[in-house]
């Protein structure tokens, strides 16, 4: 007889912690030789409020490789945790953290891209960092190139448009996987490799000079070097250190049809199919026919070299994880400005949005869960997920029930998941201390458990707070996910 099971509860060694990114928190931009990198030279988009295709403001994109005075200074400045680490991990240590992702700035290791020696110095910063965490038992969830590369690679060979950025990357990767075998479980190769199709920050290509449908070509051909050079950083890590395990990272945004008229559900299965199109060739090795229709009628040519389609083949992810913020909604007449363009998509009236028009939708984390764990049977691990606020200091305090709200609703809809039979590994809520936003270039777009005393300009203590989500997420973590 067919045995009626099914798990009720978080897995007993499931992955509890926060994530973050070396531009956004570490400072110390031109220290113990680091490189500059692309995230440093870019302005942020004039349009604050809402997060669009532009995150960068496309004149700074091409000003900033000539001209240094084009600089973000919030992202050189990150929250200075290159010297206040030690104070950080004890914090997540106190709120009980099993795991801490993190980014390396590829530009700390090999300041021009080069395939020169390291920077040892660079290599200390992390050893550090890898100490601390190890004192207290925290897993390290490593990143290897979050949103950014080393600028020098922009201006030698327009980043990843040029596939000579897969051996400088590969150059790179090794020398990480072999400094630290045996020490890092959990490796993700890129950020939400997906935005790549919105611009600069993930490819560091300068495009801003070509017209929409030559961009798309660009982006396309770009990406698809980062895909390789994801695999083989895969089959690298696989040689180099066996129990470690590599995962894929996207950003998911579940589209949703306007209505059920067939034409909006085809819509919005063409949105998801585009969304998930990273992640089928990253965990299934290939990639899917609808792309390749898609990229016969949008004109998009790719270069492929004769081994590239074995190469991903040979050499699927582990682990499948993403970040989760949002959903939204498009239909058949939505056009071109409205797919795929995050906040500024189709509005969802059953669903409230943040301060800066993210909708917030708990259910459709368990809707996602469903589907990625159905379309990919391998474990899942949410890498991002929270709520930028405008958070209050008050007598020394910070009563945000908000956060503690938004974030109860996503767990719980990840423990009805769970009992779906859905495998996920862990949840690394999306910048546990506060940091510079990565839309906004700001500090007052505030994710964390940790309120850091700094204000847009800079000017502040860098003290350490904690807020009443600290104390709940702390209680989160010891109940195992039983007491929200
Ligand atoms: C993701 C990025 C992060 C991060 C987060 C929140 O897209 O991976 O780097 O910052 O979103 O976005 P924001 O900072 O724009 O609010």
């Amino acid at each position: 007889m067919y045995k009626v099971d099914f798990p009720k509860d978080f897995p007993k060694n499931f992955l509890w912690g926060g994530a973050t990114a070396a531009n956004q928190i570490e400072g110390a931009w031109d220290i113990d030789g680091k490189g500059l990198t692309t995230a440093e030279v870019v302005r942020k988009a004039d349009d604050r409020k809402k997060m669009s295709m532009n995150i960068v403001d496309p004149s700074s994109i091409k000003a900033a490789i000539n001209d240094s005075t084009t600089a973000n200074y919030p992202k050189r400045r990150g929250i200075d945790f290159y010297h206040h680490y030690k104070e950080d991990i004890k914090l997540f240590a106190e709120m009980g953290f099993k795991v801490f992702r993190f980014s390396i700035a590829w530009a700390r290791i090999f300041p021009n891209g080069d395939n020169l020696q390291p920077n040892e110095k660079g290599f200390e910063f992390y050893d550090r960092v890898l100490d601390e965490l190890e004192n207290y038992g925290i897993e390290p969830l490593i990143t290897l190139s979050h949103y950014e590369m080393p600028l020098a690679l922009t201006q030698k060979q327009n980043g990843w448009l040029d596939r000579a950025t897969i051996a400088d990357f590969t150059r790179y990767t090794e020398v990480v996987f072999k400094r630290y075998r045996g020490r890092v479980r959990y490796w993700l190769t890129f950020n939400e490799i997906n935005t790549g199709t919105w611009g600069f920050h993930e490819t560091g290509v300068v495009d801003s000079h070509l017209d929409k449908k030559e961009q798309e070509n660009v982006r396309y051909q770009a990406l698809h070097h980062q895909l390789v050079a994801s695999a083989l950083a895969t089959k690298q890590l696989h040689e180099i250190d066996p129990k470690a395990k590599m995962g894929c990272m996207l950003a998911r945004m579940q589209t949703y049809p306007a209505t059920c008229r067939p034409e909006d559900v085809r819509a919005a299965q063409m949105e998801d199919q585009k969304n998930l199109f990273f992640t089928d060739v990253q965990a299934r090795g290939e990639y899917p026919e609808f792309m390749n229709r898609y990229f016969a009628e949008n004109g998009i040519q790719i270069k492929m070299a004769e081994k590239d389609q074995e190469i991903l083949a040979s050499s699927p992810v582990d682990f499948v994880s993403f970040s989760y913020y949002m959903t939204t909604v498009t239909s058949a007449e939505a056009g071109e400005e409205v797919n795929g363009n995050m906040a500024t998509g189709g509005r969802n009236k059953y669903l409230e949005e943040s301060d800066w028009g993210w909708q917030i939708d708990p259910i459709g984390l368990r809707i996602t869960l469903n589907e990625m764990w159905d379309r990919y049977r391998k474990p899942l691990f949410i890498v991002e997920n929270g709520l930028g606020a405008l958070d209050k200091l008050e007598d020394g305090k910070v009563h945000d029930e908000y956060r503690i709200d938004y974030l109860r609703k996503h767990i719980e809809q990840m423990k009805e998941a769970i009992k779906d039979g859905v495998q996920l590994m862990g949840y690394t809520m999306w910048g546990p201390i506060d940091l510079i936003s990565f839309s906004t270039s700001e500090m007052s777009k505030r994710y964390g458990f940790i309120y850091v005393d700094q204000d847009d300009e800079g000017n502040g203590s860098l003290k350490r707070i904690r807020k009443d989500s600290f104390y709940w997420y702390k209680k989160v973590i010891s109940s195992n996910g039983a007491d929200l």
